[in-house]
């Protein structure tokens, strides 16, 4: 490696121990960007990459809430202000049991690289709890949210901090959350996205992660003169981003044969078609987060404790959460015939299995640009909300189109060399030089 790559990150280990998601993330795009930063003394002047690495703002507080049966619980609630050189931080909130203070660097050090692709005004944020909805009741999830909402109010708005869902918050918990908002503020504004389309909410929104993925590797399969049709794809996950996935890969022609879940993955020879992708829905709302009733449901088979990546498929597509591919797993679905791999999970590949795609030219993009889809959608949705209008669905979906579109325009502009597209480096130079010369511009702050 080196040195100066070297000694960046010993600095930012000894400043933030024990956060190793956040340097994982930090690394994958330092070794991206460092030629640039290094050869450009404006940037280093600067300590553009420095200054970076260290969020804006950090916010941790208690979250106190009472259960159904009377017990006190608590949890700890963030909001990490990661950047805010291109636009009013966005990006969403988790809440799941495995959150830390290293995963939401991680995930809003990534957003501010992520949504600077999108070309739309938005900096990069991430917030969330430990709080998990398994086995609780709707009642429950309503008086967390209310409470963990009645400590962020203070720190959001529309034009400073809009924040949306990720893992464990869908329009379920928005609705919540922007209703004790409205209560506290006395005010309607669009301060989330993800909205209930009656409400401020936009057309696409709930598909747009899945969707703008699937365009996404539309580019990355014309690259190679291939299509969708006919193509099976193993897809991990069945939250919303898979099923937004699968929707699209349907409609285009593709197969999907796995869906997978922190019990096992299923697989379905037969394809993930027709009422079966609605089932995912009723899968998520039983808050149980379990895949195994579906190979009850359709007669097909589970595996537990499992990963889907030892089934042969054309295209591998990750939707479930960090590190959930790693070295093995990717040498084994290659060796198995596929041959091309997008991230759609944030981070959803460990370093290891990113250097193997890389170092063996093979077709890989990162969570950042495939994904972006999603974040994309919710600037449209801030847009709309601006303008107290709503476009229709064809309209949204034109435009995340374009935006998947220039994006994978700006993987191969900055990723491009000898004939490959290296989209790890190209995602993070396209992110990085926009991000760096808005910080530049606004001076030492
Ligand atoms: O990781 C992501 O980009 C999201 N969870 C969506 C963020 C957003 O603000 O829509």
């Amino acid at each position: 490696m080196n040195a100066g790559i070297d000694s960046f990150m010993e600095g930012l280990r000894a400043r933030t121990p024990g956060e190793a998601e956040f340097h994982q993330a930090v690394l994958e795009v330092v070794e991206s960007v460092w030629d640039v930063y290094d050869t450009n003394p404006r940037y280093k002047q600067a300590k553009i990459l420095e200054r970076m690495v260290e969020p804006e703002r950090t916010i941790m507080f208690r979250v106190p809430w009472s259960n159904d049966i009377g017990e006190v619980e608590i949890n700890r609630g963030y909001r990490i202000e990661f950047n805010s050189a291109l636009g009013p931080y966005k990006g969403g909130l988790r809440f799941h049991k495995s959150v830390t203070l290293s995963i939401l660097k991680f995930l809003g050090f990534e957003q501010t690289f992520k949504n600077s692709l999108t070309t739309l005004p938005m900096g990069g944020g991430k917030g969330g709890s430990d709080f998990s909805a398994k086995g609780r009741s709707d009642n429950e999830i309503m008086r967390f949210c209310q409470s963990f909402m009645t400590e962020l109010f203070r720190h959001i708005g529309p034009n400073t901090d809009v924040p949306a869902g990720d893992i464990g918050v869908g329009g379920r918990e928005i609705g919540f959350l922007f209703g004790q908002y409205k209560r506290i503020r006395n005010e309607f504004t669009g301060v989330l996205t993800g909205k209930g389309l009656g409400w401020g909410g936009s057309l696409v929104r709930p598909e747009a992660t899945g969707y703008g993925a699937v365009y996404f590797v539309q580019h990355m399969l014309n690259e190679i003169g291939k299509t969708i049709e006919g193509k099976t794809f193993a897809v991990s996950g069945f939250g919303n981003v898979a099923w937004g996935a699968i929707s699209k890969i349907n409609e285009l022609g593709g197969k999907v044969v796995t869906i997978s879940g922190p019990d096992g993955f299923i697989y379905d020879p037969d394809g993930i078609s027709g009422r079966k992708v609605e089932y995912l829905l009723e899968l998520r709302e039983s808050n149980n987060d379990v895949v195994a009733p579906y190979a009850e449901e359709f007669g097909v088979h589970f595996f537990p404790d499992a990963k889907p990546w030892q089934v042969k498929v054309d295209i591998a597509m990750p939707c479930a959460t960090q590190n959930e591919l790693n070295e093995d797993d990717a040498r084994m679905l290659n060796s198995n015939g596929c041959f091309l791999f997008a991230e759609v999970s944030n981070m959803g590949c460990t370093s290891d299995a990113v250097n193997y795609f890389v170092n063996n030219k093979l077709t890989f993009a990162p969570g950042k640009a495939v994904n972006a889809g999603g974040v994309a959608v919710s600037g449209l949705e801030m847009s709309q909300n601006s303008m107290r209008y709503n476009w229709t669905s064809e309209e949204v979906d034109k435009r995340l189109h374009l935006i998947m579109q220039d994006i994978h325009d700006t993987c191969t502009k900055h990723g491009k060399a000898d004939g490959y597209i290296n989209y790890v480096k190209g995602a993070n130079v396209g992110g990085f030089v926009k991000v760096a010369e808005a910080m530049l511009a606004q001076g030492l702050v």
